[in-house]
């Protein structure tokens, strides 16, 4: 539904007295916000509900994409987007004398995830419904979103982020399509009609009810629904909970994002909240395949059904839906397997053993012992099929219930048929190296999916700017067909685009740079090269190698060694019980203090730690940035999608060969990223020879020596525990991330970063190459490939 700028104001009126008894003239930002978004429900409600008919009518193939973590990040100006009212509505509220940023600003962001795998899956839902899918969320709608950071003294201090404070205005809530999802007590298998059939004695039910949230696609008409499940107590069970305490113990099944799991209840916690997101999705699957599709021919579910497990979080998808199908539907098990095996689809995000989740027998067989039976049959069954066949050892390696642990990656790749990584190094290395035994005997279900972006929140909302200068030299149609972007590149050697891409890039500083002294007082230089580091705090993304870059400059500008102005900004939240990575956050700050208000070296270097970096925070960095920083231990980063969106922003990448990486250098050619650092070989080999002795390197290189020594030798005396501890993490032998082998490749990488620089115009080439090739990864190529090769889906009509 389109609408008038006339319209709208005439609705935004209304909407306002009717919900506050305001006029626009006296209205608050909060108020105006909630006006606001209720106008744009108005207005794709119809679509809301039609997309629901057709997807019933026409009957076409549905993936569910089942992630423990989402990060839309806000909606407003996205939906506002993506349902074509954006102009309409700024130059609206623009008469009336407001500003869309003003208003957007007191949305609160949607932090129901961590990191880079949520946000995929935010963007992955935004694709979906951009490029005509029907593709629906299933995940957990936390009270609590990931924690809001802050520096106190230096540390990382969590707050709680209680985002529903205010209420989310996208959100329905459907209480009729609740469902029951059951814990605990005890199972025994009795035969009933022929059937071999539960019967549970004790354990309790929790009601999960659905709010669903429009995915609002792109000019397609298309809204597609992300659904995430909040905890109650059925209303026949109250009896049972007659204290707010006890509702409350419920009631947290929902609270919190990634339970502390350094505890028990901890671990059991988040357990309960994978089993309970990942039945309450697949019941409701069922119920609108039978109900609503009017199937009963549970043969036919993979005509019509693809559930991707997103990471091993919902593995427990495929023990649930055996459960539903032979308990419930009584398909026999190898039909139910067969079932199982066909609907699901797994994508691993990370070589990283601690990733790769298992549980403890004891704690699964209390918690769910019919799901522990099961898991347990399947397991038995997996053995026999392979005895005789393949080496012992390999059916020990590969089995799922092992040395009194359920193996969450084992069961999602048993029980999918396609496995996939997120970059094609990280494909390679999981078929060569982590998974290589299940590669071995299922090769066929391997597949790469390299990650990819929502240009359109990266360009279109976060930079306007850029987007305009694209419309002039490409024209608009790149907006809906991103290939268009590479037409950039005819601009290579035209003055006036160049011209605009560095003006642009200034402006955006200047925004940044206003926002920086707003938050933090510091004053920085928008001339400066705006260094960027965004991303989760952790060893391998190497946050210290950047440390000892910034301590490396800073001695040289204290010995009167010149660089041009640097400003390094860091985006990065740890997680609350990864002390080393707090550590770092610490040290990164008291160096930043002592380095900023260090006269003497005449503001030629400042160094700024933004707290609490979330998708609002990076839609204002990321837009500004000349350089991205993409120096993670090469092979321990899976893709990455930071470098993807810095790109597409037109800043240079320093990199090493790692995840996604490699393909933007593939992309972009070499001239136009600065690639450093050990390559996969070389990294393997000092794992596998046991070989790396940083010690050695030290001693022997004066340069890296004095830097790392400026840890601790009272340089930066606030942190000098911490330094310490870095200091000993990068001397110890066979150390992991290899921090001190690439820190003389990553200076000289910096040192053509600083030459290249001065010339601006060639900067602005490389950065116009950058923005062309990013199309590469837009995520609407990316679950196009899903869709065709994994999920089988075809378009809505
Ligand atoms: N990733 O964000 C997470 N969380 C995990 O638990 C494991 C991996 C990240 O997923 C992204 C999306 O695939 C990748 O780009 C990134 O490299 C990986 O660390």
């Amino acid at each position: 539904m389109q609408i008038t700028k006339e319209e709208f104001k005439k609705e935004l009126e209304q909407k306002l007295d009717s919900q506050f008894a305001v006029d626009v003239e006296h209205a608050s930002l909060g108020e105006l916000y909630s006006a606001l978004s209720n106008v744009l429900r108005d207005g794709y409600a119809p679509n809301w509900r039609e997309t629901r008919i057709k997807e019933a009518h026409e009957g076409k193939k549905q993936v569910y994409y089942f992630s423990i973590e989402f990060l839309p990040g806000t909606l407003l100006r996205s939906n506002l987007l993506n349902l074509g009212w954006m102009d309409t509505v700024k130059s609206a509220l623009k008469d009336l004398g407001l500003n869309l940023d003003d208003i957007a600003a007191k949305e609160p962001d949607m932090a129901l995830g961590n990191g880079g795998l949520g946000r995929l899956a935010a963007a992955f839902m935004d694709s979906l419904a951009s490029t005509g899918y029907v593709g629906n969320g299933n995940g957990i709608r936390y009270k609590y979103g990931l924690f809001k950071q802050k520096f106190v003294n230096g540390y990382q201090v969590e707050l709680p982020n209680d985002w529903l404070q205010k209420h989310n205005h996208w959100e329905v809530m459907r209480d009729n399509k609740s469902v029951l999802v059951h814990f605990g007590g005890q199972v025994n298998l009795v035969q009933k009609d022929n059937w071999m059939t539960p019967e549970y004695n004790g354990g309790y039910s929790i009601k999960a009810v659905p709010y669903d949230i429009p995915v609002v696609g792109y000019h397609t008409g298309i809204v597609n629904t992300m659904r995430l499940w909040d905890a109650e107590i059925p209303e026949s069970e109250e009896i049972n909970y007659p204290t707010i305490d006890d509702r409350r113990k419920v009631e947290d099944l929902t609270s919190i994002l990634y339970p502390d799991d350094s505890s028990y209840s901890g671990r059991l916690l988040r357990l309960k909240q994978e089993y309970f997101f990942v039945s309450a999705g697949l019941q409701s699957i069922l119920r609108y395949y039978t109900k609503d599709l009017k199937q009963n021919d549970m043969h036919n579910l993979p005509k019509y059904v693809a559930v991707h497990i997103n990471d091993t979080h919902p593995a427990m998808a495929v023990a649930e839906l055996m459960r539903l199908l032979v308990d419930e539907y009584h398909i026999d098990w190898d039909e139910a397997w067969k079932i199982t095996v066909q609907v699901m689809s797994y994508t691993n995000h990370t070589i990283m053993a601690e990733a790769m989740e298992k549980w403890d027998i004891n704690m699964m067989t209390q918690l769910l012992p019919r799901i522990m039976q099961i898991i347990t049959e399947i397991d038995r069954r997996y053995v026999i099929s392979l005895t005789g066949k393949v080496a012992e050892s390999v059916i020990n390696d590969t089995r799922i219930v092992n040395n009194g642990n359920v193996q969450m990656a084992h069961l999602a790749i048993i029980g999918s048929h396609s496995v996939n990584g997120v970059a094609p190094l990280h494909t390679h290395l999981l078929e060569t190296e982590v998974l290589k035994e299940f590669y071995e005997l299922y090769p066929e279900r391997f597949n790469n999916k390299t990650n990819g972006i929502t240009l359109r929140r990266w360009l279109q909302i976060a930079n306007p700017k850029l987007s305009k200068l694209l419309d002039q030299t490409v024209g608009r149609d790149w907006r809906t067909d991103s290939a268009k972007m590479l037409l950039l590149q005819d601009s290579y050697k035209n003055a006036k685009v160049l011209k605009q891409i560095n003006e642009i890039k200034l402006e955006n500083k200047e925004k940044l740079a206003k926002f920086i002294k707003k938050t933090t007082g510091i004053t920085v230089d928008p001339t400066a090269i705006f260094d960027v580091q965004i991303k989760r705090l952790h060893a391998y993304k190497r946050q210290t190698l950047k440390l000892l870059h910034i301590i490396k400059l800073y001695h040289d500008l204290k010995n009167g060694i010149d660089h041009p102005k640097r400003v390094v900004i860091f985006g990065a939240k740890a997680a609350p019980s990864y002390t080393y990575a707090k550590d770092v956050i610490k040290v990164i700050n008291e160096v930043a203090n002592v380095i900023n208000n260090d006269a003497s070296i005449h503001g030629k270097l400042k160094v700024i730690f933004l707290e609490n970096y979330d998708v609002t925070l990076a839609e204002k960095i990321i837009p500004a940035a000349d350089v991205s920083e993409q120096i993670s231990t090469t092979t321990k980063e899976a893709s990455g999608t930071s470098n993807m969106k810095l790109m597409a922003n037109g800043a240079l990448t320093v990199a090493t060969m790692d995840g996604a990486n490699v393909d933007i250098a593939k992309a972009v050619g070499q001239d136009n990223i600065f690639i450093f650092g050990l390559n996969k070989d070389q990294v393997y080999d000092y794992y596998n020879k046991h070989d790396y002795k940083p010690r050695d390197m030290y001693n022997s290189d004066q340069v890296m020596k004095e830097t790392v020594d400026a840890l601790i030798d009272g340089s930066f005396s606030k942190a000098a525990n911490e330094g310490r501890v870095l200091y000993d993490s990068f001397l110890q032998e066979n150390e992991e991330f290899l921090v001190l082998a690439d820190f003389e490749s990553y200076l000289q990488a910096q040192k053509k970063i600083e030459e290249n620089w001065h010339d601006q115009r060639s900067w602005a080439q490389k950065a116009l190459v950058n923005i062309a090739h990013s199309e590469e990864f837009n995520a609407d190529n990316t679950v196009a490939r899903y869709a065709k090769d994994i999920w089988g889906l075809k378009k809505l009509n």
